[in-house]
């Protein structure tokens, strides 16, 4: 006979009446008197498996099976009349009758956490430590599958638009966003650090190639402990060239998040509706000066901002003002003062105190910053002297802005956190594989 070829679990439902061959993990198994019951979980969903006594060396191997073992099912594909027609549940339109049980590979020992528990209450840290074994769990896969359609949608965005992707060094001679968020590592005989951002590398681009996108790995050395921040995350920037001003750049940005959410409400629904979420509203992004934010933030809700920032609970209400008011959940937050702003950003043309910079927020939190650049040489020459910094120390970035460069901008999004607050997630670490923060360097 005819070697079978395997098949995935979402495909059983055009097989019915078929014998077919299936792989994947056992999430649980279940013995009704002489009938036992195998949930099996491949990639692409779970089916249930009968196994019946009168194949009694598939009742064999079943019988030694436990969860998370991965093993291979033949057998034919028979409807459950009545069930949902949903071939992800193993409770979905059809079940496979073994006619043979394989054991391809066996845990070394029982699973400390049971996988197959929809709701996997577990905290953080356990959650993060079994990591591994946890992200087998559905819903903790919803999370990534989402993700993936967020990069997927991203890179489409920026494609369409004449965005070139690019891949810039992670391993920098000078840190990029100053401050001392920075990882120095031991490059040969000299210092280096880990890229803070592509910011540099992405105006280079855009001095050669006029528009570029980068999905990349940023390294932060924040020391402190929050539900928004990790030590290594992942950058989606862009940077475009010959634009009238930093209002171009939020439009472009924005027309790239509608589309992200057009494509995660099309074919996001099944993970999105794991978690209870929804795709945000389609409507026009507010754009508020921050000055305005703060005294909105005054008259609305009584909060004193101290300086001209706000901080994570201003974040908050301004974005529950916006939702309430505009019906929008998220928002442009622009004219950040200069002296919050890194030196490349761009200084208001009518009051100089300010930059053409803003950030962008979704439910409460900053998911992007962004802005228009300084593009001539030696307006930076000076403005990084202004700033107490010496000149020689940029020389390479400095370069770029020698022959020729246009006036242009961009943005640096989180990517985790669009994920964090889409889902609802408490942390952000939730949405990073294995997450890195000033404790965790492992799994
Ligand atoms: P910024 O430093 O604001 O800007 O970073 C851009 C975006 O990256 C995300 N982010 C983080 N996510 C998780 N953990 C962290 N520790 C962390 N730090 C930042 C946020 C933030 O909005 N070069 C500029 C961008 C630009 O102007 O193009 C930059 O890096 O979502």
């Amino acid at each position: 006979m005819e070697e079978l070829k395997r098949i995935l679990v979402s495909e059983t439902p055009e097989h019915i009446g078929e014998t077919v061959k299936l792989c994947g993990w056992v999430s649980i198994r279940r013995d009704h008197g002489k009938l036992i019951f195998i949930e099996l979980r491949d990639r692409s969903g779970k089916v249930q498996v009968v196994i019946l006594p009168d194949h009694p060396e598939a009742a064999l191997a079943a019988k030694e099976v436990r969860s998370e073992y991965a093993i291979e099912v033949t057998g034919l594909v028979k409807a459950r009349p009545g069930k949902a027609e949903n071939a992800e549940q193993a409770t979905g339109s059809v079940e496979i009758e073994a006619t043979s049980l394989q054991i391809i590979s066996q845990p070394i020992e029982e699973p400390p956490i049971d996988v197959s528990n929809p709701e996997l209450s577990l905290n953080l840290d356990t959650l993060l430590n079994h990591r591994t074994l946890t992200l087998r769990n559905d819903k903790v896969h919803s999370i990534f599958s989402l993700y993936a359609l967020l990069l997927e949608a991203y890179a489409a965005a920026c494609r369409k638009r004449g965005f070139l992707e690019v891949k810039t060094p992670k391993i920098v001679s000078a840190a990029t966003e100053g401050g001392a968020n920075f990882f120095k590592i031991q490059y040969f005989d000299r210092e280096a650090f880990l890229a803070q951002s592509p910011q540099f590398y992405k105006q280079a681009g855009v001095s050669a190639f006029e528009r570029v996108f980068e999905i990349g790995t940023v390294f932060r050395a924040e020391p402190h402990f929050t539900t928004r921040h990790v030590n290594e995350y992942t950058g989606l920037d862009a940077e475009m060239g010959f634009i009238g001003n930093f209002e171009d750049v939020m439009a472009e940005l924005e027309g790239i998040m509608m589309e992200i959410v057009a494509v995660i409400g099309e074919r996001g629904q099944t993970d999105l509706a794991r978690y209870g979420a929804a795709t945000p509203p389609v409507v026009a992004i507010p754009r508020i000066r921050l000055a305005d934010a703060v005294e909105i933030l005054k008259r609305e809700y009584g909060k004193e901002t101290e300086g001209e920032d706000i901080d994570s609970e201003g974040e908050r209400m301004i974005s529950e003002y916006v939702a309430k008011t505009y019906g929008s959940d998220f928002i442009f937050l622009t004219h950040y003062p200069t002296a919050i702003r890194p030196f490349y950003s761009m200084p208001n043309a009518d009051d100089p105190k300010y930059t053409d910079t803003f950030d962008l927020l979704f439910r409460g939190i900053e998911i992007a910053s962004g802005g228009q650049r300084i593009h001539e040489y030696q307006v930076l020459v000076d403005t990084i002297k202004k700033r107490g910094m010496d000149p020689e120390a940029f020389k390479d970035y400095l370069d770029i802005f020698k022959y020729g460069t246009p006036p242009h901008g961009g943005w640096g999004l989180g990517s985790e956190r669009i994920i964090q607050k889409l889902l609802g997630l408490g942390s952000i670490k939730e949405a990073v594989l294995f997450p890195r923060d000033v404790k965790r360097l492992t799994p």
